[in-house]
């Protein structure tokens, strides 16, 4: 399946809950119903605040043809870029995706002749070594896995020296999942990201796993790490099972971080590049 037709099969839930409200928006002839618009997009997850500006922009663009000024208004908002850094730190809560977005990842570097190395600093849980490992192996890379207690931000500090006398083009570095709301895993983490950042002052960037069926709740985890770790990038996991593939939007228009990449499986190839054009075109009602 090619990767256009992979997002448009992952967004069919999200689109499907929208279909009728946008048909209904646009009638042909008719006055477009600017509140039904605005009704729509809040059904998938747009959010308020965001609903109300993109109607605001799409009316200001005074097209006679709306669907396709939104189709353009969209595309304004999630268009965003940022770099490919060389070491990547997989941030997350609990069970967001961060370790299996990390093999998938890695698994696609590897494919594409990149040197990879993986760090696991999760060293509170075994079973986090055990699927790090398992996906390590999958994709035949080297990981080093931090001992059971010590100090996640110590492990990264010789995962990095490691990795840089192996020549590594990519460094994937896992975390532990940890509740926004819990201090002082928020702390820890702001001190692993330091190290990074120390080490690495302009090679690092740090990708939060959002699961894309917490809807609204992702602006909550958004703006704690934040707080503790800067994320440059977003990975939107789960959009397979979701029907709230609008909270793209909702993170994009209110934080300007670019979403990088998208999970729609489990499976090693279920990881894609995000593209704000056929995100949006798979949002739409698709043309007949
Ligand atoms: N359907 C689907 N499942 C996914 C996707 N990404 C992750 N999962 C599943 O979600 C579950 C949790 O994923 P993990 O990668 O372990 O999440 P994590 O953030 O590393 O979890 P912790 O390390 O416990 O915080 C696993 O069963 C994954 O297979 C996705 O894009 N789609
Ligand atoms: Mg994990």
């Amino acid at each position: 399946m090619s990767l256009t037709a992979k997002i448009n099969k992952s967004l069919g839930k999200t689109r499907a809950k929208m279909a009728q409200a946008f048909q209904a928006v646009f009638l042909k002839g008719a006055a477009p119903d600017w509140d039904g618009l605005e009704e729509a997009l809040l059904l998938a997850d747009v959010g308020g605040e965001t609903a109300g500006a993109i109607v605001a922009g799409v009316r200001a663009k005074k097209s006679t043809d709306p669907m396709a000024a939104l189709r353009e208004e969209l595309i304004g908002i999630l268009d965003l870029a940022s770099p490919d850094l060389p070491v990547k730190v997989f941030v997350g809560i609990n069970g967001s995706g961060k370790t299996t977005s990390l093999g998938k990842l890695g698994f696609a570097l590897a494919r594409a002749g990149k040197r990879v190395y993986v760090i696991g600093t999760d060293t509170f849980r075994a079973a986090a070594d055990r699927q790090l490992e398992q996906w390590c192996r999958r994709a035949q890379i080297p990981c080093l896995l931090g001992k059971a207690g010590s100090d996640p931000a110590s492990v990264l500090f010789d995962g990095l020296a490691s990795a840089e006398g192996k020549k590594a083009d990519y460094v994937l570095v896992d975390t532990a999942g940890r509740l926004h709301s819990n201090k002082n895993l928020m702390q820890e983490l702001a001190k692993i990201m330091g190290v990074g950042r120390r080490v690495r002052p302009e090679g690092l960037e740090t990708l939060l796993t959002l699961d894309a069926a917490t809807g609204q709740n992702a602006l909550q985890q958004m703006e704690i790490f934040q707080q503790a770790a800067q994320p440059s990038g977003l990975i939107l996991t789960k959009l397979d099972g979701s029907a709230k593939g609008g909270i793209a939007v909702a993170l994009a228009a209110k934080y300007g971080i670019p979403i990088k990449y998208v999970g729609t499986g489990e499976g090693p190839a279920d990881l894609l590049p995000f593209r704000a054009q056929d995100y949006v075109d798979s949002l739409l009602p698709q043309k007949e």
